[in-house]
């Protein structure tokens, strides 16, 4: 079964915000903001809410740029996550139970401490390109297999 998950990167160019997730999925690992969709929230609303939820901010912008899924050897269970570019919010990067936001210069992020996926599709996200993506993991997040590709519309 699919579920549904957003990512937001937050980006002033030339720096990114991350943050460093403190507990749950993904634990000690730097990454945008984000998480499940809930029912009756659109993926945008849900979006909106993770980036207060985590980091505080209130965002003004939001640009699909990305659809990524994630499979794990063996499971059929699998993620779809929407990925988001946001550029301007209200607000100052705070602290919350789950992430410790930080900004990093876009070529000084710390892709051995993020998902081994990132440092595959990012330069694309840089680049301003829209995109999908496939990713195949084992159990212990190795990638096994890829596929991405830049694409006009999302
Ligand atoms: O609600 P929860 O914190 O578990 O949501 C997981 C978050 O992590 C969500 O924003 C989606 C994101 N995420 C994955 N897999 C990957 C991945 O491989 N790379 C990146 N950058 N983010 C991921 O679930």
């Amino acid at each position: 079964m699919k579920k549904l998950l957003t990512l937001c990167l937050v980006h002033q160019h030339p720096n990114i915000l991350l943050g460093f997730k403190k507990r749950g999925f993904g634990a000690n690992r730097w990454n945008g903001f984000g998480g499940k969709v809930q029912e009756g929230e659109t993926i945008e609303e849900a979006t909106r809410r993770e980036v207060m939820e985590e980091a505080g901010l209130a965002l003004k912008d939001l640009e699909l740029r990305g659809i990524l899924e994630f499979h794990v050897q063996d499971d059929p269970d699998f993620l779809e996550v929407y990925l988001f570019r946001s550029e301007n919010f209200e607000g100052e990067p705070q602290e919350s139970e789950e992430m410790l936001p930080q900004w990093f210069h876009y070529e000084q992020l710390p892709f051995q401490d993020m998902w081994p996926d990132d440092q595959h599709w990012m330069p694309l996200f840089l680049e301003g390109k829209k995109f999908k993506g496939r990713f195949l993991f084992d159990p212990d997040n190795n990638i096994l297999e890829k596929a991405l590709e830049i694409v006009e519309d999302l």
